[in-house]
């Protein structure tokens, strides 16, 4: 049966190469909203339709603002289980990679190798230039909030309130670029998150590393947790492991089994506490 657990550790157990492509869904648990769905909402926006070019160049402050809120919310949190099990499996198993559209830090606090781990979507604490010509990146920036007008998105909420800022009936001020943070080396673009937002181009040089992961050898599971596969490219490697004959494993909520072909699996719950039982042969008990 394809939710057999026994019958996905002996397949696991053989396995030498291993692709993980991962989403919104394995921070869930750790307290993160996911993009579409329940809890795809911010304020009266869908998160989708801010996560563009499009909407930055129209309202910069409040698209800072979506991303100052998660990035706040990103720092207050901690990794679950489930970043926790795919680190010890990157430890543990030389032959695994895991790709994420995740954007949280949340894998590289749980302690995930770096070489093991590559971001597909970037990252909520990279920063760069909206001026396309100018190539201006600062890493690793958690400055919290990240200028005056920004204060907004990580204000202290008391027990059992809710922030204002998340309140739709609370009008925002609109915030002028001249209070945002201004690129320090073109002095014309504005600093915008270090993001991959929907038409714009992945790394790459980043892609082309996985496509030689993936072609340096057989892939014997691609692991598919927390995510809707709705995004390409990251939704094209399931479809490339499932037509080069590799067994795909989902970990989903949502998951279904009737979708699954001879070989695959598919396990519904939480990828916080499935992931830890279902890498347990290789990882021991976390
Ligand atoms: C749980 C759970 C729990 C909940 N446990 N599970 C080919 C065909 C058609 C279109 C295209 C194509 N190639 C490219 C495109 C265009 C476009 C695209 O894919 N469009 C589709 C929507 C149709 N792609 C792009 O534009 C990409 N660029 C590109 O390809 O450049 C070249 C090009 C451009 C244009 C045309 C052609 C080529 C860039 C994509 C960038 C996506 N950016 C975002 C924002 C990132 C920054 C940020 O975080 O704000 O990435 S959008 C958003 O979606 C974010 C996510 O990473 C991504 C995927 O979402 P994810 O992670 O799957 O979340 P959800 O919410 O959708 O799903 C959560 C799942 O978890 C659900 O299934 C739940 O059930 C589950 N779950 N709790 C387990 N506890």
């Amino acid at each position: 049966m394809s939710s057999d657990i026994a019958a996905f550790h002996a397949v696991l157990r053989r396995a030498k190469r291993i692709l993980a492509v991962c989403g919104a869904g394995l921070s869930a648990s750790s307290g993160l909203p996911t993009f579409r769905g329940a809890g795809g909402l911010w304020r009266n926006y869908e998160s989708t339709s801010l996560a563009t070019p499009q909407a930055f160049a129209r309202d910069p402050g409040l698209v800072w603002l979506f991303y100052s809120y998660r990035r706040h919310m990103a720092l207050g949190v901690s990794p679950n289980d489930g970043h926790l099990a795919l680190a010890k499996l990157a430890a543990s198993q030389p032959g695994f990679l895991c790709l994420t559209q995740n954007v949280d830090n949340l894998h590289e606090r749980a302690g995930h190798p770096e070489g093991q781990l590559r971001h597909l979507h970037g990252s909520l604490f990279d920063l760069k230039c909206s001026n396309a010509r100018c190539d201006w990146i600062e890493h690793n920036n958690q400055a919290d909030p990240l200028c005056p007008a920004l204060a907004p998105a990580s204000a202290p909420v008391q027990a059992g309130q809710k922030l204002r800022l998340l309140d739709p009936a609370h009008k925002l001020d609109h915030i002028p670029e001249s209070e945002l943070p201004h690129c320090p080396k073109c002095r014309t673009g504005l600093k915008r998150p270090g993001v991959v937002w929907f038409g714009e181009q992945l790394d790459h040089r980043m892609l082309a590393g996985v496509d030689a992961w993936i072609h340096d050898g057989p892939v014997d599971i691609v692991l598919v947790v927390g995510t809707s596969s709705v995004v390409y490219p990251a939704a094209g490697y399931a479809e490339l492991a499932r037509s080069a004959g590799t067994s795909v494993v989902t970990v989903n909520l949502d998951a279904d089994t009737s979708e699954c072909r001879q070989g695959d699996f598919a396990f519904a719950g939480d990828a916080a506490s499935l992931l830890p039982e279902l890498l347990e042969p290789v990882i021991g008990k976390l």
